[in-house]
């Protein structure tokens, strides 16, 4: 088999985002672009002779032909051998626990997250490294502008491999090794939890609940975990098949797409105490009790604090750590916990230095997503599992357990807006527009309040001394409420915008109130500063979390 040398012209635009580079399946598609990306990363990484990469993706359309393209040019790279979870599929959070427990020299993960999949839908590529996380923006910065300069890619001529059985094979002088996804992910996470405390939940007091993989690729491993581990029953997880279009559904778990699941669990007579839901890649998490939907935020601050309950956690959490525009509850069980708690730009890979460093213990984003230090990226059933530690040692319902958390801590109202598919152009102007009124805001009256300041957020890493410009702007109340402004950069079409708002409240008489009225006068004032309608043209956001 012979290596051949390809000569390419650089593609606009391969730059990756807040996790790794999303496209449309078309513009994947075109000869050369995924190519040119991939030997882009191999160039950044240097000398990949005689090391091991991991290689896997969420299921979806055009995974089959990218695994594919990436042994043959992993081989050509001179790799000495590449895993592959088999069919080529591997969740998020199992790709970043296979690396670290066997040591590899970093994956490739091919996952658009959450975004439909299909082909018209969505496509994406990240690189991880050795330690199983996310790769610095340094080195996706290096791996960009080598994308604007390539002028050739190598890979060897040979025919495809058959994904489907675990074996040990070769591609030229590299070898291939086909394993099972769900095994070093499920011993991991026994690991960590009192498997034996859930396990009798299930099978002792019948206890009921759903899953809903959403034609993701956590069916498999919630199958292997929930029911076959820890004896839940046959059914109990649902939309199991990972589907390379997710079944035509959008796999976020959140209430409006997974509203099946919601429904199931509220209904009047269900048995159901309890449900889940993950992303197309593994690694977001919603969690639910009847009629009451726990917000991302809140979960991550009421994992820490029963941290205690969990037997990898109890008497080990060295500190916590968020990403800027997630809801500032967990900051308050770190006070009384006396363990710092990070504030992070968003995405997961800006937590891989704290984590590494031991400062950080738990992390979390406001977008559904939570984890710790067992991997280097947030992790869905990992979420589930702890919340079921959490269910089966206190016995209590989920609505007890977090209404209980904010009698004691105070809520924080918490909502995201997004405006999505905006004119590029014009979101950018909002912005700048944005960004020149934030010197005259401090003062400004807002209903019974004002504002006390108003920036761009920046981030100077504490570990590495990077720093990352421009993550968001915000606007600080006195009262402690704050509304938060960011460009999304995983969408894969024009513009969103995204407008975080939060508002706390220790009144135990005012914890009730529904969300977007306790938010209403932070949503006034978030319209008006960024003139949305007037540049816009929108009068309402596409998607309210
Ligand atoms: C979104 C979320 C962010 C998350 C990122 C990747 O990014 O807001 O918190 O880390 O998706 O998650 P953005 O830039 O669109 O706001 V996933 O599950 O899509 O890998
Ligand atoms: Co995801």
């Amino acid at each position: 088999m012979k290596i051949m040398t390809m000569p390419t012209r650089p593609f606009p635009g391969q730059k990756p985002g807040t996790s790794g580079l999303r496209k449309k399946v078309r513009e994947f598609a075109q000869p050369g672009y995924l190519e040119n990306f991939v030997q882009s990363i191999f160039d950044t990484l240097g000398d990949c002779r005689g090391k091991t990469l991991l290689l896997g993706g969420d299921g979806r359309y055009f995974n089959d032909k990218a695994i594919q393209t990436v042994l043959r040019m992993a081989a050509a790279a001179g790799y000495a051998r590449v895993m592959v979870g088999r069919n080529g599929i591997l969740s998020t959070p199992a790709a970043s626990a296979v690396i670290r427990k066997r040591g590899l020299s970093g994956g490739i993960i091919l996952s658009a997250s959450h975004n439909p999949g299909g082909p018209d839908a969505d496509f994406g590529i990240k690189y991880n490294l050795g330690n199983g996380g996310p790769a610095s923006e340094s080195f996706t910065e290096a791996v960009y502008r080598r994308t604007q300069e390539i002028s050739e890619y190598r890979m060897l001529e040979a025919r495809d491999i058959n994904l489907g059985h675990i074996a040990e094979t070769t591609l030229g002088e590299m070898a291939v090794s086909i394993f099972d996804p769900v095994a070093d992910y499920a011993e991991l996470l026994e690991s960590l939890f009192d498997f034996e405390k859930i396990s009798e939940l299930f099978v002792r007091d019948g206890f009921r609940m759903r899953f809903d993989a959403l034609h993701a690729v956590t069916g498999p491993y919630a199958k292997a975990i929930l029911e076959n581990r820890l004896g839940a029953l046959e059914g109990t997880v649902i939309n199991a098949v990972p589907l390379p279009d997710f079944g035509g559904g959008h796999p976020d778990p959140n209430p409006v797409y997974a509203a099946g699941l919601v429904a199931e669990v509220s209904s009047p007579g269900s048995m159901l105490s309890f449900g889940a839901a993950s992303d197309g890649d593994g690694d977001r998490n919603m969690v639910i009790g009847p009629n009451f939907v726990v917000g991302p935020s809140d979960s991550l601050a009421v994992l820490a604090a029963n941290h205690s309950l969990i037997p990898a956690y109890a008497g080990r959490l060295a500190g916590v750590a968020r990403s800027m525009p997630t809801s500032r509850a967990v900051d308050r069980v770190a006070e009384e916990l006396g363990i710092p708690c990070f504030e992070t730009p968003t995405g997961w890979k800006f937590f891989g230095n704290l984590l590494d460093a031991g400062k950080a213990t738990l992390c979390g984003e406001e977008s559904s997503g939570a984890g710790s230090n067992h991997l280097r990226e947030k992790d869905g059933i990992w979420a589930v599992l702890y919340w079921l530690n959490i269910l089966a040692s206190r016995g209590e319902t989920v609505e007890q357990i977090v209404r209980g958390h904010w009698r004691r801590f105070g809520r924080h109202y918490y909502s995201r807006h997004d405006y999505e598919a905006l004119d590029a152009a014009g979101a950018e102007m909002l912005f700048a527009c944005l960004r020149d009124v934030l010197p005259s805001l401090p003062g400004k009256p807002v209903s019974k309040t004002k504002v006390r300041m108003a920036d761009d957020f920046a981030y100077l890493d504490p570990i590495d001394g990077s720093r990352s410009e421009r993550q968001g702007v915000r606007i600080m109340l006195d009262d402690g409420s704050r509304i938060v402004f960011r460009l999304s950069g995983t969408g894969t079409e024009g513009a969103t915008l995204r407008i975080y708002l939060e508002r706390y409240e220790s009144d135990p008489e005012c914890l009730a109130i529904p969300v977007q009225e306790a938010l209403t006068p932070l949503i006034q004032l978030a319209g008006e500063l960024a003139r949305i309608t007037e540049i816009t043209g929108r009068t309402r956001p596409d998607v309210i979390s």
